[in-house]
């Protein structure tokens, strides 16, 4: 399950009551004060997966505590029980009891049947600490590259319902991306249609 040195790979991780009780927290959380949103791009291009922020807000290439290409509202702050379940992940990936993650912000990304993310690093954050992703709901085919550029050597992967992938060390500025969602494959009917993921990430500001 180490895809490569620091990415951790952990199928299943997420039990389906805490898949279920982590969706409603990010339905909730779309439809809050904030609406999740396609980001907008520098370039003019529209993200196809929609997004909402925890704690600090995103916007390309930048985190604000306030949601100013949107709506300029405050953004939720990032609860402390998943910020537990990532410390608990990143435990379970790196065998380690004692690591002091403090991650203070959470991106989730929506994907329809149709959403796809093309290959990037996510080096906005100041600091380096590692990024513990959690998927629900439909697979995806995930790609993850290498730290050079965004193509080969990459390795492709399938994230399913309830997977934990952390992305520490060597591997924290890594390209990657989603090619492909795989609609139907959900397994719990309870779930919102479509694919969710959540990143918990440290940026490094105060
Ligand atoms: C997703 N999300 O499935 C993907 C996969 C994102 C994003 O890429 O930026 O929201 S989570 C994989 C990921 C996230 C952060 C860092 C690294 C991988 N990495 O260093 O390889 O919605
Ligand atoms: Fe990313």
């Amino acid at each position: 399950r180490e895809v490569a040195p620091g990415a951790v790979h952990l199928p299943g991780w997420l039990p389906p009551d805490r898949q279920r009780r982590l969706a409603d927290a990010c339905l909730r959380w779309a439809s809050g004060p904030v609406p999740a949103r396609h980001t907008l791009l520098p370039g003019g291009h529209r993200m196809s997966a929609r997004t909402v922020c925890l704690g600090w807000h995103w916007q390309p290439y930048r985190y604000s505590r306030t949601a100013d290409d949107v709506n300029g509202e405050p953004v939720p702050p990032l609860p402390g029980w998943l910020a537990e379940w990532g410390r608990a992940a990143l435990a379970a990936a790196y065998r380690r009891a004692d690591l002091d993650y403090r991650p203070d912000t959470a991106l989730i990304n929506f994907y329809g049947p149709d959403a796809r993310m093309g290959m990037h690093q996510d080096k906005d954050e100041r600091a380096r600490e590692p990024v513990v992703s959690f998927s629900l709901g439909d697979s995806c085919l995930f790609r993850f590259g290498n730290p050079e550029n965004r193509s080969r050597p990459y390795t492709d992967l399938t994230l399913a319902s309830g997977d934990a992938f952390v992305f520490g060390g060597p591997s924290r500025l890594a390209y990657h991306g989603v090619p492909r969602i795989e609609p139907g494959s959900s397994p719990d009917p309870a779930l919102p249609a479509g694919r969710i993921n959540i990143t918990l990430r440290t940026t490094g500001l105060a």
